[in-house]
């Protein structure tokens, strides 16, 4: 028989050196895995389950409508990590300020938790995968007395952890605590995750491009020339490239993490300052990505390194193979 390994167990084995101990780590973990499961039986039944399906009548603060597996995926992993005891809040693209818990285990918690509930639930609806998104931090501010803007916003290098959930054909856990890329695929039958990919690398070059070429004629000019460049015949460098777009971030890292290629998301007129957030949805792909040897920018600097102020402050993202990735970053730098 093959070998076997549990989340829990590769945890177990592998995260002796996590700030805080193996255990802190796996507890954190282990809430973050229940809500994914919850989540993950939600999100397969979609389809079936009329009242569910569709937006709500509500807009989230950044004004998008709010589809209702949003508003259940952010509840899920808000009450499992209430009770978790090693969690003291946690900021979510859905709520416009963090959520403090004041249960008395929480109040004295050194760990934090930011996340994108349920990145790319637009696609829902026409049965397309979706994820979430997770990093986890220390706190700064002294247990004991109330959590902080400044407990969130310390910036991509001080992540602790991060990791996707990818609800996809099959469902997948992803993380890092800098230690290595580690996927793990899920076991509806039995309810348990099991290590199907262990030490994931990005390929250093791709042969894929993924962006929303729809806002074309908003983009800087040096995406223009880049996305040009992915077009351009060149057999040594298999060009043209693929075009493959899900409008999931994180079904697009995944399958270019695993396959090879390059995840675009510029500035543009629309989004002047790029559409996805830097705390939940960049610094943690970067964290990833990185751990894999892949490379991750805004166009001109490493996204780890970028300033934070907002918590849902936006960011353009240039993201995935490392040769491609530099290949952009030549035209963005010249033509920004
Ligand atoms: P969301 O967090 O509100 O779902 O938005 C993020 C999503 C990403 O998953 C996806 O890559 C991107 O937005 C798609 O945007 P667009 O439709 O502009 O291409
Ligand atoms: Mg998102």
């Amino acid at each position: 028989m093959s070998e076997i390994q549990t989340l829990g167990q590769f945890i177990a084995a592998n995260e002796k050196d996590f700030p805080g101990g193996r255990l802190e780590f796996a507890s954190v973990l282990s809430s973050i895995r229940l809500a994914a499961k919850i989540v993950n039986k939600e999100v397969n039944k979609a389809g079936i389950t009329k009242d569910i399906i569709g937006s709500t009548s509500s807009e989230n603060i950044q004004g998008e409508v709010q589809q209702k597996l949003d508003v259940f995926a952010d509840n899920s992993y808000i009450a499992a990590m209430k009770y978790n005891g090693d969690v003291a809040g946690v900021a979510s693209e859905e709520n416009e300020t963090f959520v403090e818990f004041d249960t008395e285990a929480a109040k004295k918690a050194k760990y934090l938790l930011v996340m994108d509930p349920l990145d790319g639930s637009s696609n829902i609806s026409v049965n397309v995968s979706t994820g979430t998104i997770f990093a986890i931090y220390r706190r700064i501010s002294p247990i004991g007395s109330p959590l902080t803007n400044e407990d969130f916003l310390q910036g991509g290098n001080a992540q602790l952890a991060a990791g996707y959930v990818v609800y996809g054909s099959s469902t997948m856990l992803v993380y890092t605590t800098g230690n290595g890329l580690h996927g793990f695929t899920f076991d509806p039958a039995i309810g348990v995750f099991f290590l199907s990919h262990p030490n994931m690398q990005s390929p250093a070059d791709g042969c894929i491009y993924s962006v929303n070429e729809g806002n074309y004629l908003y983009f800087p000019e040096g995406v223009k020339r880049y996305l040009k460049y992915c077009q351009e015949y060149d057999k040594s460098s298999c060009r043209p490239y693929t075009a493959r777009y899900i409008g999931s971030l994180v079904a697009d890292f995944h399958r270019n993490l695993i396959k090879g290629g390059i995840y675009i998301y510029p500035t543009s007129k629309t989004y002047p300052n790029g559409k996805l957030r830097l705390l939940y949805e960049c610094y943690p792909l970067a964290f990833m990505i990185e751990q894999a040897n892949g490379k991750a920018s805004d166009g001109k600097t490493r996204i780890m390194d970028l300033p934070i102020t907002e918590l849902h402050e936006r960011a353009p993202l240039v993201i995935g193979s490392t040769k491609m990735v530099v290949k952009a970053e030549e035209f963005m730098r010249i033509y920004w």
